[in-house]
């Protein structure tokens, strides 16, 4: 079968397209068929409506206008529209961390029972970051202090960004250099809008470079602000075996899916399904318990730090409710189909929202408060279980197939595996690279995107990285593709790892592929790749090191926000699909070459995953090179 024509590599999400058809629901890949051709003003990035003397569109083929009535022209316009691509990236993943900054404020306030100091170490190290004293000072005290510095980050005005301090010292100079260290996070958003506004700033590279400093704020702030108070107050995750893909769905259970991104609900979720009451009520209504299952980023994090089983990524949150054994899905923000709303009437299934920021109209709304979060959540699963007795058995088909995983790497943890707990290094993993057993290191990260074949992208990618001694590290919805395919069990993925790469890891007992987390986690490859520098023998700034990034099945604006915000810390970027950024060519030059000697990395765009993964090989070995590293040792 050609693989390009399919929907999907995953073979319990083909059993589910298949079964959408037998009960004759619409699901994403038939609204992605209705909706071709797609907009090619749209893909070029041509088309303007920021006005009303608009919208304006440039003519691709240099015949028709080329230029808006305001005279923008097709390199104005296309930075515009990608600079507020960024800024709504950056905009929802800061936002999640300023949500964490707050339950941590409340936690720490004694406001919110639900939740404790659960890493105290981490809970030093950031506020000592924060330049807080720390000797003599109890948990919660530090802890309030530590979440009201990082709400400040937020409206900060003129400072830089307090985790910027964190990146190595060349790669700070290059932003200072450039002007383009993020101050305040939401500052450097509404700077993304107020530029974007109609006639205020037209010089393309202008636009781009405050779309640099824009997504710094995300990568080095509000995502980093997420994933650090997060470690705090849930716990650090730790190496951790679970399950994943649509067969974590249990027949005889009542099955409640979260998903969306913010892990402080789900936690506590989590906690409430084991209650006896709720549990006794589940069993009256014949279930044996209560199971609950993570879609998206919010089963990274429930996954990472309690080993929940995940259901699926982005494309199979349809599927998940298409099983028919689904008794309720509780979304809170980001990647949550409009749809799921028309397609779960057409089941027992329940949906209920619970962000005060992501409501669909007719959908039930339950709003979490970190004060009340456990009682929330038994209110919740209560409706779950009572549903139980709605479900059709008839309609129920759960696929089979269930893969099993490891997750849970920190940058924290990765250096005390590879080092052992009393001598935290990551030398081992540098001295890999400088020896040539281990050719460098890459980021395979994003989303899913009906325009390829699900998970397709992610998996083939990472298998050609891993044949050629790359180290991978995953998270996000490509964290979730590769765990199914097998990839994040270590057993199967050394089948697929060159002799170099599994000598390595095999030697220092970590897996060639490491789930890293959600997508806020992307944060901890920041920090990894700052450690590894620091480590020495590899270059002096990030964009010295042999490593590489990717996105082959992007489709959110937060990706292209991690994209910018990698490429501008010094790190080479493939993504899957284009950018929407051809209709100017001096857009797509600046940010697929020129960049690379402003900041180091620069973004390139292949569909082709193997192709892709070739070209993120090429970059490493371009920086092995410069760093006159030795010569592959199996190749
Ligand atoms: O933040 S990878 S589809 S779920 S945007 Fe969304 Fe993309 Fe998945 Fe997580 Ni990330
Ligand atoms: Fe047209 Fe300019 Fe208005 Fe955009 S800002 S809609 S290009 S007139």
């Amino acid at each position: 079968m050609d693989k390009m024509n399919i929907k999907s590599v995953d073979a319990a999400s083909q059993k589910m397209i298949e079964k959408a058809k037998v009960d004759n629901v619409e699901i994403v890949w038939d609204r992605y068929d209705i909706m071709q051709p797609q907009c090619g003003f749209g893909q070029l990035g041509i088309c303007c409506r920021i006005c009303n003397m608009g919208p304006c569109r440039i003519d691709p083929f240099g015949e028709g206008a080329q230029k808006g009535v305001c005279g923008a022209n097709a390199d104005t316009i296309v930075a515009r529209n990608l600079l507020r691509m960024i800024a709504t990236g950056a905009a929802a993943h800061s936002d999640h961390g300023r949500d964490i900054a707050e339950a941590l404020l409340l936690a720490s306030e004694g406001k919110a029972h639900d939740y404790s100091i659960s890493n105290p170490d981490k809970l030093r190290e950031i506020a000592l970051i924060y330049g807080i004293k720390v000797e003599g000072r109890a948990d919660l005290e530090l802890a309030r202090e530590v979440a009201l510095r990082a709400l400040a980050e937020f409206g900060q005005q003129a400072e830089e960004l307090r985790f910027v301090s964190r990146a190595p010292e060349k790669t700070q100079e290059t932003w200072r250099r450039l002007g383009i260290v993020p101050r305040g996070i939401d500052r450097e958003v509404v700077e993304c809008l107020h530029r974007t506004h109609m006639g205020v700033d037209n010089d393309y590279k202008n636009i781009i470079l405050h779309g640099l400093r824009t997504a710094l704020s995300d990568g080095w702030g509000g995502s980093m602000i997420a994933t650090e108070l997060s470690d705090i107050l849930l716990g650090s995750p730790q190496p951790i075996r679970s399950k994943v893909n649509l067969g974590v769905l249990k027949e005889d259970y009542v099955n409640v899916v979260v998903h969306g991104h913010e892990p402080t609900l789900s936690e506590v979720v989590v906690q409430a399904s084991q209650d006896p009451e709720l549990l006794k009520l589940a069993r009256e209504k014949g279930a044996q318990g209560i199971n609950i299952v993570g879609m998206c980023c919010t089963a990274n994090e429930i996954l990472m730090r309690k080993g929940i089983h995940v259901a699926g990524n982005f494309l199979q949150q349809e599927l998940a409710i298409l099983t028919g054994a689904v008794e309720l899905m509780m979304v809170d923000v980001q990647c949550i189909m409009p749809a799921l709303a028309g397609l779960a009437s057409c089941f027992h299934t329940e949906l209920i929202t619970t962000s005060p920021k992501a409501k669909f109209p007719g959908v039930t709304h339950i709003e979490f408060s970190p004060q009340r979060a456990l009682e929330i959540s038994k209110s919740i699963l209560k409706r779950a279980v009572d549903n139980f007795d709605n479900r059709n058995k008839a309609r129920v088909s759960i696929p089979e197939e269930t893969m099993d995983l490891i997750a849970g790497f920190t940058a924290e943890d990765i250096p005390k595996i590879i080092g052992g707990r009393y001598r935290s290094t990551w030398k081992p993993v540098n001295d890999g690279i400088i020896s040539g057993r281990l050719r460098g290191i890459a980021g395979v990260v994003g989303c899913n995107n009906p325009n390829i074949p699900h998970d397709l992208g992610h998996t083939t990618m990472v298998k050609e990285l891993l044949r050629n001694d790359v180290l991978v590290v995953v998270t996000g919805c490509s964290a979730i593709a590769n765990a199914k395919a097998g990839l994040l069990a270590p057993e199967s993925a050394f089948e697929s790892a060159g002799r170099g790469l599994r000598e390595i890891c095999e030697a220092v007992g970590i897996p060639p592929v490491l789930h890293v987390g959600s997508c806020v986690d992307n944060s901890r490859i920041l920090i990894a790749c700052s450690k590894i520098v620091e480590e020495g023998g590899l270059g002096k700034g990030i964009s010295d090191l042999p490593v590489a990034g990717a996105a082959p099945e992007w489709m959110s604006e937060k990706a292209v926000s991690i994209g910018f915000y990698f490429v501008a810390s010094g790190v080479f970027t493939v993504f899957g699909t284009p950018q929407p950024v051809l209709g100017s060519q001096n857009v797509t030059d600046f940010i697929t070459d020129e960049l690379e000697e402003i900041v180091g990395g620069k973004f390139a765009f292949e569909a082709d995953p193997i192709k892709a993964a070739q070209l993120m090989i090429k970059h490493i070995d371009k920086k092995r090179k410069e760093l006159r590293l030795n010569p592959m040792m199996y190749q």
